[in-house]
C-alpha cells in the first residue's frame, strides 16, 4: 500500500516511521530544516524505552512524488487542514482515501468539502510524540488509536478499490499501534475534544507535563471542569461520548500520559500557533449554538491566546495562575 503522510511534525514522523515497516510511505510537508534533516540523515526514532533506530524515509514538499497514494494520513495542525486537503487531492489515487488523526473539531468536514464525502474518514489517537530536533522524534508514550467505521450506521457509497477502515486498522496494528474501530464518528471526535480541552490548554499555560494535572488538586479540578463542559455541549447535541464520565476520562488520560508534553504545550514553548481555536474555541462556538454556557473553555481559550502572544498571567507560580483562572471563570459565569 502507498501511504502519504501529510504533516512532518512529531506525529507525522512517528506514524511515518512505524508505518514504513509495513507499507510504502512518503512524508509530505514544507518545513525546510525537517526535510533537509530527513534527506541527509534519515529519521531517528527514539522508542518509549529509550532505544533508537534510524530509518530512511522518502520526504518531499512535492505532492506529486507521493502520487498515486492509496491512503493520505492527515497529521498537520488543525488550522492547516484546508491546505492539507488540497495536497491530499493532488496526491491521492482515484480510489484513494484520506484519514485525519488530528485534534479538534471540523477537520473531517474540511477534508470532505474538498475530497467528497466518501473519500475522507476520521480517527483519534492518544499516541504521544515530541520532536527533539529536526529529524529526531521521541515516541514519548504509547497510546490507543480508534478509527471510525460508520458501516451499519450510515453506509457510505463505496469507492471502488478504496481501502477500508478495517484494513487500515490491521495495518496500524501491524505497525505496532494498538488500534480499534468505532461506529460513532461524532462520539469519537467529541470524546477526544473533551480530553484535549481538559489537558492541552492547562499544560500549555502552566508549561507542565500532563501528569501535573492529575497530581495538583486545583489543576485537576480545572481540567475536569473543562472536560465536563465539553460533555454537556455534546449531550445538548445528542452526541454520545464513548465513555460515561468525561472528568474521569480526562484524569485517566493525564495519568496514562503523565510524562508527555502535550502538543499545545510544545507549540507554546516553541512560539508556534496552537490548536486552541479548534479545541476550546470550537466548544465555545458550539455551546453558544445549543445554549450551553462554557465559561471554563472560554477562559482557557483566552489564556492560551495570551500565552501564544507571550503574555503570561501576572502570577508567579502554577498555583497562583490556577487561582487566577478559577477567579476569571467565576467572573465569566456572572
Ligand atoms: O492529544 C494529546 C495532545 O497532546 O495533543 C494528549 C492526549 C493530551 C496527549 O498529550
Amino acid at each position: 500500500m502507498r501511504i502519504a503522510i501529510i504533516g512532518i511534525g512529531a506525529m507525522g514522523c512517528l506514524f511515518g516511521a512505524k508505518l514504513s515497516q509495513v507499507a510504502e510511505v512518503t512524508l509530505v510537508g514544507h518545513w525546510p530544516a525537517q526535510l533537509a534533516a530527513l534527506r541527509e540523515h534519515g529519521l531517528r526514532l527514539i522508542d518509549p524505552d529509550g532505544r533508537s533506530h534510524t530509518l530512511r524515509l522518502s520526504a518531499t514538499d512535492d505532492p506529486q512524488t507521493a502520487a498515486p497514494a492509496d491512503l493520505a494520513l492527515i497529521l498537520v495542525k488543525s488550522y492547516q487542514t484546508p491546505q492539507a486537503a488540497a495536497t491530499a487531492q493532488q496526491l491521492l489515487a482515484a480510489h484513494g482515501v484520506a484519514l485525519t488523526l488530528q485534534n479538534g473539531l471540523g477537520n473531517l468536514e474540511q477534508l470532505t468539502a474538498v475530497l467528497g464525502p466518501h473519500r475522507a474518514n476520521l480517527g483519534i489517537t492518544s499516541e504521544g510524540a515530541a520532536l527533539l530536533a529536526p529529524g529526531v522524534v521521541h515516541h514519548a508514550g504509547t497510546g490507543h488509536t480508534t478509527l471510525a467505521d460508520a458501516e451499519g450506521t450510515a453506509p457510505p457509497e463505496p469507492v471502488e478499490g478504496a481501502v477500508s477502515p478495517h484494513t487500515i486498522a490491521e495495518l496500524f496494528a501491524a505497525a505496532g499501534f494498538a488500534t480499534s474501530l468505532s461506529p460513532t464518528v461524532a462520539g469519537l471526535v467529541w470524546g477526544k475534544l473533551a480530553v484535549n480541552a481538559g489537558i492541552n490548554p492547562l499544560t500549555a499555560v502552566l508549561q507542565v507535563p500532563n501528569g501535573f494535572l492529575a497530581e495538583n488538586a486545583a489543576a485537576r479540578q480545572l481540567m475536569q471542569l473543562a472536560a465536563q463542559e465539553v460533555a454537556r455541549v455534546a449531550a445538548a447535541q445528542a452526541i454520545q461520548l464513548p465513555f460515561a464520565d468525561a472528568a474521569a476520562q480526562a484524569l485517566a488520560v493525564a495519568k496514562a500520559t503523565a510524562a508527555n508534553h502535550s502538543s499545545m504545550r510544545q507549540d507554546v514553548a516553541n512560539g508556534r500557533p496552537t490548536e486552541i481555536g479548534a479545541i476550546c474555541g470550537a466548544v465555545v462556538a458550539a455551546g453558544r449554538k445549543v445554549g450551553v454556557s462554557t465559561p471554563v473553555n472560554g477562559v482557557l481559550q483566552t489564556a492560551v491566546q495570551q500565552a501564544e502572544q507571550g503574555i503570561w498571567p501576572d502570577a508567579p507560580t502554577p498555583e497562583a495562575i490556577l487561582s487566577l483562572l478559577l477567579a476569571q471563570i467565576e467572573q465569566a459565569k456572572t
